[in-house]
């Protein structure tokens, strides 16, 4: 297991020298935030980007994310054009050492939570998500964008999407990634990158929206379509453990036995109960006993089963005072990242 951070480039307060202080830390996930999403990466970028991390003492082995755009997920005519500069874009990556590429396929959104400062017992913040609110939210009358997102859309630009969304049900999302990965997937064998999605965020259909990587079912669905270990996941136990049907350790396992695993995104979150069973959960510190998803077990099962990929920790609360980018501050995702090479070296040598 390779511990690396998430970096938001040469913006981030939370910068390379501070990062490398972190014990283990091998590398930084990050991107070109610069470039339009459906754009080709050029080779000087990001070998300009991969310099200034190196200079550091760091590495560059994984990038998350290369966005997908949304003609290709809703599968139009203009998806094979967008595919080949995705192409370009993976064996320019590939030239430059890159081994991982994270991304997602979400309609439109990304993650989505209700709360970006919600407070906790301890004076900390982090983010939560209410079912009331999210259900209280009606994309015709108001707009939605949240920080750490990709793309955000004028209110215009969102409704003429959402309404190409209507004739995209689960099956065709599925179809459309099917050919993405189709067309993607051989060159990733040729240049040797991994492709890691990432799951859905929560895992459900939101505002009407598909949303398929959410389930064991769905990513057995997934490997099947188009079966290469270079088609593989970034675990996100935050994301898929929010529907408790998920299995995590048996999933982390299942995976990583079959070597699909490429990536790990480690969060812990923690489930409130609410009078009418409506779900609400916030995000809470990496350790098992601080939230309601077994860390351990997870990493153990990893661990167990051969797992070679790379691990960041993910979504930190607000503490100390910090007033970071919602999730992704300094020192909580520092202590999480501490906490868990601390998990491995014990697993490791037990
Ligand atoms: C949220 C992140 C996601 C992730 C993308 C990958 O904090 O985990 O935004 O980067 O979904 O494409």
């Amino acid at each position: 297991m390779k511990m690396t951070f998430r970096w938001y480039g040469p913006n981030d307060p939370v910068t390379l020298d501070k990062i490398r202080q972190i014990p283990g830390m091998t590398g930084v996930v990050t991107a070109l935030y610069t470039i339009p999403v459906g754009e080709v990466w050029d080779l000087p970028s990001i070998l300009a980007l991969k310099k200034q991390i190196n200079d550091a003492g760091l590495e560059m082995e994984v990038i998350e994310s290369v966005p997908v755009h949304e003609e290709i997920k809703l599968g139009s005519e203009k998806r094979d054009a967008l595919i080949d500069n995705y192409i370009q874009t993976i064996r320019n990556l590939g030239a430059a050492g890159v081994k991982v590429i994270c991304y997602n396929f979400m309609p439109v959104f990304d993650w989505v939570r209700s709360e970006l400062k919600f407070r906790t017992a301890d004076g900390s913040n982090c983010l939560a998500y209410d079912q009331h609110t999210i259900d209280g939210i009606n994309l015709e009358k108001q707009s939605l964008s949240l920080p750490g997102w990709d793309e955000s859309y004028t209110r215009d630009q969102l409704k003429g999407l959402l309404e190409r969304y209507k004739s995209v049900d689960g099956e065709k999302l599925l179809e459309n990634m099917t050919y993405f990965l189709g067309r993607i997937i051989p060159v990733c064998e040729e240049c040797d990158v991994r492709m890691a999605v990432h799951p859905d965020d929560p895992p459900w259909s939101l505002f009407g929206l598909p949303r398929i990587i959410t389930s064991e079912e769905q990513i057995d669905r997934l490997f099947a379509a188009v079966d290469s270990p270079y088609n593989g996941i970034t675990l996100c136990t935050g994301s898929l453990g929010a529907d408790r049907h998920n299995d995590l350790v048996r999933m982390a396992g299942k995976y990583a036995k079959m070597g699909r695993v490429h990536f790990l995104h480690a969060r812990n979150i923690r489930f409130v109960e609410q009078e009418d069973g409506k779900l609400f959960f916030h995000e809470s510190p990496h350790p098992t006993a601080c939230g309601s998803l077994d860390i351990y077990g997870i990493l153990k099962a990893l661990h167990d089963n051969g797992f070679e990929g790379y691990t960041r920790p993910d979504h930190g609360r607000n503490i100390w005072g910090e007033d970071g980018k919602p999730g992704y501050g300094l020192y909580d995702r520092a202590l999480g990242a501490t906490y868990l090479y601390g998990l491995w070296e014990a697993i490791s040598k037990a």
